[in-house]
């Protein structure tokens, strides 16, 4: 394999700009910028839990309440939060290849909504998004959006990361979101651990990656799958793919450029 090149911000550049069909695959990286906490790592901890423990149907079923919480805070601070340079750069672009006739398309896993925000277009949301509910009732199954901020009464005041749960008064399951239709128990429109991603949504994000010339891999510690195996299947293909992040991760070595640094810096400068 050919050496990897670090901060060849005109190499990659020219390559981009030649390029008939551009992937993007963003994780939580790009939108650290804009105060959304990573999963992994420092950040990656809500009270006493792993936010990649919460983050799953078991939790769900043992304590929805405490699951319901921990998306409140989530959603409370998506709907606040502000793109970046970093989505504002990828949205700049894509209005750029659209102009020019090329296909641009942005694969991303999270859930906030930032990149819509900042403009972009075509966006696969691979693991849903904080603005969506979906009921479980196996009859219903409702999928809903909901921007209510508390999402219920319930959660008003609450969240606050630096509180205790056992501090906290109990919240009964009759107290938490309901679907509008039926009625049940409504639970967070996000994939967990575990979890068979939307047969669609998987459906075209295989079609960019299968199509793309070039492939961008943004703030992603591109250890969870099947998002993590994209950018190596274009690598493997012989294709360039950059990889933006403030640190060297596993799949690193296997990308032709590395731009290292905190994104919202280093992806104007790249694209711009
Ligand atoms: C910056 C920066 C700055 C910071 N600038 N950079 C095959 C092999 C092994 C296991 C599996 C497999 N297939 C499936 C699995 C199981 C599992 C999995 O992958 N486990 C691995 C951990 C091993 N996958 C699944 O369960 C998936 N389902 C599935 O495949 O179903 C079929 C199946 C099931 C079971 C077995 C086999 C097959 C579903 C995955 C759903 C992931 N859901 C979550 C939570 C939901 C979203 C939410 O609540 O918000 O999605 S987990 C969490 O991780 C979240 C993220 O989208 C996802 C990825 O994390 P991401 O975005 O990479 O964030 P971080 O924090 O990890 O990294 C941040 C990066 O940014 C770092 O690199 C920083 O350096 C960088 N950074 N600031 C640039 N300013
Ligand atoms: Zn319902």
């Amino acid at each position: 394999m050919a050496k990897r090149k670090i901060s060849d911000y005109a190499g990659f550049k020219k390559i981009l700009d030649e390029s008939k069909n551009v992937a993007v695959l963003t994780g939580a990286g790009v939108s650290a910028e804009s105060g959304i906490p990573v999963f992994r790592g420092a950040g990656g901890f809500w009270r006493t839990h792993r936010s990649q423990d919460l983050a799953t149907p078991q939790a769900f079923a043992a304590n929805p309440a405490i699951v319901w919480e921990f998306y409140h805070y989530r959603r409370n601070i998506a709907f606040n939060a502000t793109p970046n340079n970093a989505h504002k750069a990828l949205a700049e672009y894509e209005k750029k290849c659209k102009d020019q006739g090329r296909q641009f398309t942005i694969i991303t896993q999270n859930v906030d909504g930032l990149h819509q925000k900042a403009g972009s277009k075509n966006v696969i949301e691979l693991h849903g998004a904080l603005h969506k509910v979906k009921c479980t009732n196996s009859k219903c199954k409702l999928i809903d959006e909901n921007y209510d901020n508390p999402i219920c009464e319930a959660f008003r005041g609450r969240g606050d990361p630096a509180e205790e749960d056992y501090n906290l008064p109990f919240i009964d399951k009759k107290d938490l979101p309901t679907c509008k239709k039926c009625h049940h128990l409504v639970r967070p429109y996000i994939v967990w651990f575990g979890e068979n991603l939307d047969i669609d949504i998987m459906i075209a994000a295989r079609e960019a990656i299968d199509t793309c010339d070039i492939c961008l891999v943004i703030g992603t510690s591109s250890v969870v799958y099947p998002a993590a195996m994209f950018a190596p299947e274009v690598a493997e293909k012989g294709k360039p793919v950059a990889e933006f992040n403030l640190n060297e991760e596993p799949a690193s070595e296997m990308f032709a450029f590395h731009f290292p640094g905190p994104c919202g810096t280093t992806l104007p400068k790249a694209m711009g």
